[in-house]
């Protein structure tokens, strides 16, 4: 039988949905026996605790008088080196492909004759914004087409990235997963009843208050909800938005029916407190926050506009609108809050759906799978 690979793994370790993928990843393939190696500015945030499978190396990047700043690709590529000599890497899986899958490639160079395989995983925004400014775009191009393998998390966002790069190999779609023992409902929450009180509705928002998030429309749907209606929006999370949004909250009068709840590590803590996550983004290439949701019993309303129509389906386990649609986010609200069948109706299939497909489970072991196609010569 084939050992286990012993994989290396770059991300942003910052809060961001492509590193809490590549982290939950690495927690779930040591768990299977794989020995991982984060190679990263940063301890990836959610990755805490000692395991015996995990090891963290941070990338070292020297102050020079002559950098006006440090060259954090090539530090990157240096440690990636470094790392697979001293522990026989037999691949580096990087996640969002700048700057990640260009160190990579220059690491593979590097170790040659002796192969590395690198893996790709494309999220979002490496390929919908930040890859297509021009002075990214060609290298953008250029490591996508020198990585040997190159996955995307949603069919929206191979389809983009064919159609924006043009590029030919194959890129396969292994989605975004959740765990369902993390990221459960939990009816006994002890914060249920401080924001529930008075029969309220608690709608949740919770993101890097990016302006791709759109905001501005969470506002709206809540200011067009009538006033009588009872509910309370939290918003989780901080970003270059933050102050915007509360100066909007201000002006149209809705202090008292909004709680900013700042940065939350675990969202899995709050999450099960809400009856309805808004995600207006003016698009997501998943949006691996209303999965999450979902999986809590929560009911998405999300964005029409990217990958999320593929794990939601309209009116049954959650609700796609336009990301300028208020009025049609407004009104589904209106009758989420007005129903609570209907809410714990959609609730329920919405869990499901989250730890079908979407399950930890199905999804590590595709990546797995895909590890061994590129090591059959793994010896035992
Ligand atoms: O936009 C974010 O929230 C962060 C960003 C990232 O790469 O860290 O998220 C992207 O990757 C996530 C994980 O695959 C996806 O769930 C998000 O939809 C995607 N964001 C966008 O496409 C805007």
């Amino acid at each position: 039988m084939m050992r286990m690979p012993t994989v290396g793994i770059t991300c942003y370790p910052s809060q961001g949905g492509s590193g809490v993928v590549a982290t939950e990843l690495g927690l779930h393939l040591a768990r299977r026996g794989c020995e991982v190696h984060f190679i990263s500015s940063q301890l990836p945030f959610r990755l805490h605790g000692y395991d015996r499978n995990i090891i963290h190396h941070k990338v070292e990047m020297p102050r020079y008088p002559v950098f006006e700043h440090s060259p954090y690709t090539l530090s990157l590529a240096t440690a990636m080196v470094d790392v697979a000599e001293r522990y026989g890497l037999d691949l580096l899986h990087v996640h969002y492909a700048i700057p990640h899958a260009a160190s990579a490639y220059l690491a593979r160079q590097m170790m040659s004759p002796r192969p590395l395989p690198v893996i790709t995983t494309l999220h979002g925004t490496d390929i919908t914004l930040v890859g297509q400014e021009p002075s990214f775009f060609p290298i953008t191009r250029f490591v996508i087409q020198q990585s040997d393998a190159v996955t995307a998390v949603s069919r929206f966002l191979k389809d983009e990235t064919i159609r924006v790069f043009g590029v030919g190999q194959e890129i396969q779609v292994i989605p975004n997963f959740v765990d369902g023992r993390t990221f459960r409902p939990r009816p006994e929450h002890p914060l249920r009843d401080k924001f529930t009180a008075g029969g309220r509705c608690v709608l949740l928002h919770a993101s890097n208050f990016r302006e791709v998030k759109n905001l501005p429309a969470v506002i709206e749907v809540l200011a067009g909800l009538r006033p009588e209606q009872p509910v309370v929006l939290l918003l989780a999370g901080e970003g270059p938005e933050l102050a915007r949004i509360r100066e909007l909250v201000h002006a149209r009068g809705l202090d008292d029916r909004v709680e900013f709840l700042g940065h939350v590590d675990q969202l899995e803590e709050i999450m099960p407190v809400a009856d309805v996550l808004l995600l207006p983004s003016w698009h997501e290439s998943f949006g691996l926050v209303a999965l999450e949701a979902m999986s809590c019993g929560v009911v998405p309303v999300a964005t029409d506009r990217g990958g999320a129509s593929e794990f939601i389906v309209d009116g049954h386990n959650g609700f796609l609108r336009g990301p300028d649609d208020v009025p049609g986010m407004v009104k589904v609200v209106s009758e989420l809050i007005a129903d609570p069948q209907l809410r714990s109706q959609v609730a329920e299939q919405a869990r499901r759906d989250a730890n079908g497909d979407f399950g930890v489970g199905c999804v590590v072991r595709r990546y797995l799978e895909l590890y061994e196609s590129l090591l059959p010569d793994l010896p035992g």
